[in-house]
């Protein structure tokens, strides 16, 4: 790896956190696939030769006890979910170089042979531990099959994590009073022998290593503390029989001892047969299992082999990225900076997960002697109603359920993927869909690429003929949005990737407004053809960085422009490619979403956060009756969490917030919420285009004090130009004003 911008000479791979085989997919997992898609398409687009894969997590106990919980075995249940997301990651225009999942062969094959080695570099030992175990059904009960109390912060924990509290990895026997999840019983501790994986000897290394780490500011920071803290070993074997056996002693015989003779065509993890956690096994012999978490992200690697063995090596060589240049035993553990080889590795992923992907996973690689991530990106989550997404309380917006809706994967790619900053948590809500989709998709790409289409069509059939190429002020604001992708995905930002072509497109709406080619086509028909030559220009170039977000739209643009070749495939440099002179009428890219359909929605999905928040607080009164009843009163239950990143006191101070008056307060006709306000900020005046129609008698708002962000971008609300925004808290827009008589134009800290 490089560290060196975006496209280097190095073979890069993207890669997307793997989702546990065990049910359906909701928006929120879409977060950060997505979020991979977009940012693979994206390197592609710079010309970095990229592979974008991913698999399914098939083992481990969140696989185990759902198809306990559906009476199947582990192996035909993953399967069966496998199927499902092979099926459903394509119908959102995710699409993987290879996805593969940790059952298959590739995969048991490459962990065993990672784990051996690390076995045979000292980095493996064995120790005695206590582990949760189930008098009752006889059972150990590794991670999801035990709860209890999470010994760091006191929230309520799984065996392996603690979830709802400080998201830390447990290990087992972690967990204060363990429960069992089987039965419900309070679970004793019981010795056993176990695997641990040396990190501790890593640190050095590790620290080293999150300093060089890229990728989103939580994977970069919120790591240190563990890194930097005492580092514990890792246990990284389970008493249970579904997994990939710890390859030494039984293992080998055991796999010969099969007797079909066609070891190959055997499903590669050795235990398939549904007991879960592990009984004994009938000569008393019991092995172990690996942690889901070795041969997991292990996947990562298993799946780029696997495209690599699909179009050879010569096109893409998996070796190369992860292996490239192997540290000694010796050397490993130490923090020196590995000799810069390899693949530009960049792992995405959600918030909960980082733990494992900077501190566990890097020390594996480094370990067995392959090359360490280049960044991780990791995703905030998307919350309903400023809750997390539940599957079992179905308090959830389905990838099916969207897709059954009819609506085009591409308004949704856009809407999660610039809705906030990546690793910023996003409440879903159809309003703010609609808003998105009206506005930018509709309002201002569409609208821009259909009306330039449209004209150039009609009066030209198409690029007009004999303008000298695009003019000088264009080419600049085009070069300009070229520039400003390459920088956001050097910054890992995805949300800035989408929002250089949604800008260019808003700069072409108003350069053909301004230039207002329809009154000169008659009397200056040059000059006429210059700015629809420019338009159509920008139109292309648009097609060209729109792609990573909506592929589907942009193939679309594409042909409409009647280009030659595939969106998919071309380089940022066809922006700036002469237009085709010859095109049909354009069709629309998107349509706008109508206010019933949201209203409908709405109440679809108000229903389902209402029913499974009822859940929840039947759930918690069982538990702890006074804690839920406190929260109740406080009212504090709908509030959205608390962002986890902190800024600094320069980006605060980035803010430029001022005391404004309101002067003037309309509706804007058509629009149901918006209004259109003029605020004096004691500088100037301000028009602001706010929310706030439908809950504010507007006539009352003249006079009043309010906050005003005076530094925000202009923005374009049903056709009204914003210059700044009004504070305001919730969903019942309570705006912000002041307590004394600061006058306009004072500035708040
Ligand atoms: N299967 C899902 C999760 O914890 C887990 C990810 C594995 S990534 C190597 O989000
Ligand atoms: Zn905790």
């Amino acid at each position: 790896m490089s560290h060196e911008d975006f496209p280097t000479e190095q073979h890069a791979v993207v890669t997307c956190g793997l989702p546990y085989a065990n049910g359906d997919l909701h928006v929120g997992h879409l977060r950060t696939y997505v979020g991979g898609d977009v940012f693979a398409r994206a390197l592609r687009k710079l010309g970095q030769r990229t592979a974008f894969v991913s698999g399914s997590d098939m083992h481990g106990t969140p696989v185990a006890v759902n198809a306990e919980k559906e009476g199947v075995d582990p192996e035909t249940f993953a399967l069966r979910w496998h199927e499902k997301y092979e099926e459903t990651f394509p119908r959102f225009r995710v699409e993987f170089d290879n996805y593969g999942h940790t059952h298959d062969e590739t995969n048991a094959e490459l962990t065993r042979e990672i784990v051996r080695t690390l076995d045979e570099r000292g980095y493996v030992y064995e120790k005695d531990i206590m582990v949760a175990y189930d008098p009752e059904e006889d059972q150990y009960l590794p991670d999801r099959y035990v709860e209890g109390t999470c010994p760091y912060c006191g929230a309520k924990a799984r065996g392996d994590e603690c979830d709802e509290g400080c998201q830390r990895h447990l290990e087992p026997g972690e967990v204060v009073d363990p429960v069992s999840t089987i039965t419900g019983n309070p679970a004793e501790y019981r010795e056993r022998t176990h695997k641990f994986f040396r990190v501790s000897e890593l640190q050095e290394y590790l620290q080293g290593f999150i300093d060089r780490l890229e990728g989103t500011a939580n994977a970069r920071n919120q790591p240190r503390e563990w890194i930097e803290g005492e580092l514990q070993d890792w246990c990284i074997t389970r008493d249970m029989d579904w997994g990939i056996d710890y390859p030494e002693g039984s293992v080998a015989p055991e796999e010969q001892r099969d007797g079909d003779g066609d070891s190959a065509e055997r499903s590669s993890a050795d235990h398939s047969s549904g007991r879960s956690p592990r009984e004994e096994t009938v000569d008393g012999e019991d092995d172990l299992v690996l942690y889901v978490w070795v041969d997991a992200p292990i996947e990562y690697v298993s799946s780029t082999k696997q495209y690599t063995e699909r179009v050879g090596s010569d096109v893409y060589d998996w070796e190369a990225v992860w292996k490239g240049e192997d540290v000694s035993e010796s050397d490993a553990d130490s923090g020196a900076r590995p000799t810069p080889s390899g693949g530009e590795i960049v792992h995405v992923i959600g918030r909960d997960i980082i733990q494992h992907h900077t501190v566990f996973w890097p020390a594996m690689l480094r370990a067995a002697g392959y090359n360490e991530p280049r960044a991780v990106m990791a995703s905030g989550f998307v919350t309903l109603g400023g809750k997390g997404f539940s599957t079992s309380r179905n308090r959830a917006v389905w990838a099916d359920e969207y897709l059954d809706e009819g609506f085009d994967p591409d308004l949704l790619r856009y809407y999660i993927a610039t809705n906030g900053g990546f690793q910023q948590d996003v409440d879903f809500s159809w309003e703010k869909f609609q808003e998105r989709v009206n506005g930018e998709l509709v309002g201002t790409v569409g609208n821009f690429v259909y009306r330039s289409l449209l004209f150039a069509h009609r009066n030209y059939e198409g690029a007009p003929a004999g303008v000298e190429g695009v003019s000088d002020g264009v080419r600049e604001r085009i070069e300009g949005a070229v520039a400003d992708f390459g920088e956001a995905v050097n910054d890992y930002s995805v949300r800035e990737a989408g929002g250089a072509a949604v800008r260019l497109a808003q700069f072409g709406n108003e350069y053909i407004q301004r230039n207002e080619p329809w009154k000169l086509v008659d009397d200056e028909p040059e000059a006429a053809a210059r700015v629809i030559y420019d338009c159509v220009q920008i139109a292309k170039a648009v097609a060209v960085l729109f792609e990573p977000i909506a592929p589907g739209a942009c193939e679309r643009l594409w042909e409409d422009l009647n280009e030659d070749g595939s969106v998919h495939e071309v380089g940022l440099d066809a922006a700036l490619e002469p237009p085709a002179e010859r095109f049909d009428e354009p069709t629309e890219l998107f349509e706008k979403i109508p206010d019933e359909r949201v209203e409908e929605l709405n109440e679809k999905l108000e229903a389902r956060v209402a029913e499974a928040t009822a859940a929840d607080e039947e759930g918690d009164e069982a538990e702890d009756a006074e804690a839920t009843a406190n929260d109740e009163e406080a009212g504090t239950d709908d509030l959205e969490p608390l962002a986890d990143q902190r800024i600094s006191f320069e980006e605060f101070q980035a803010l430029d917030l001022r005391v404004g008056e309101i002067l003037d307060a309309e509706g804007i006709e058509g629009a149901d919420k918006l209004a259109k306000l003029t605020v004096d900020i004691g500088l100037e005046e301000r028009q602001i285009v706010a929310g706030i129609k439908q809950l504010h008698d507007l006539d009352e708002l003249v006079g009043e004090r309010v906050i005003v962000v005076a530094n925000l971008e202009r923005a374009e609300l049903f056709g009204v130009e914003s210059n700044g925004m009004l504070l305001a808290a919730g969903e019942q827009a309570d705006v912000l004003t002041t307590r004394g008589d600061a006058v306009p134009g004072t500035k708040v800290r």
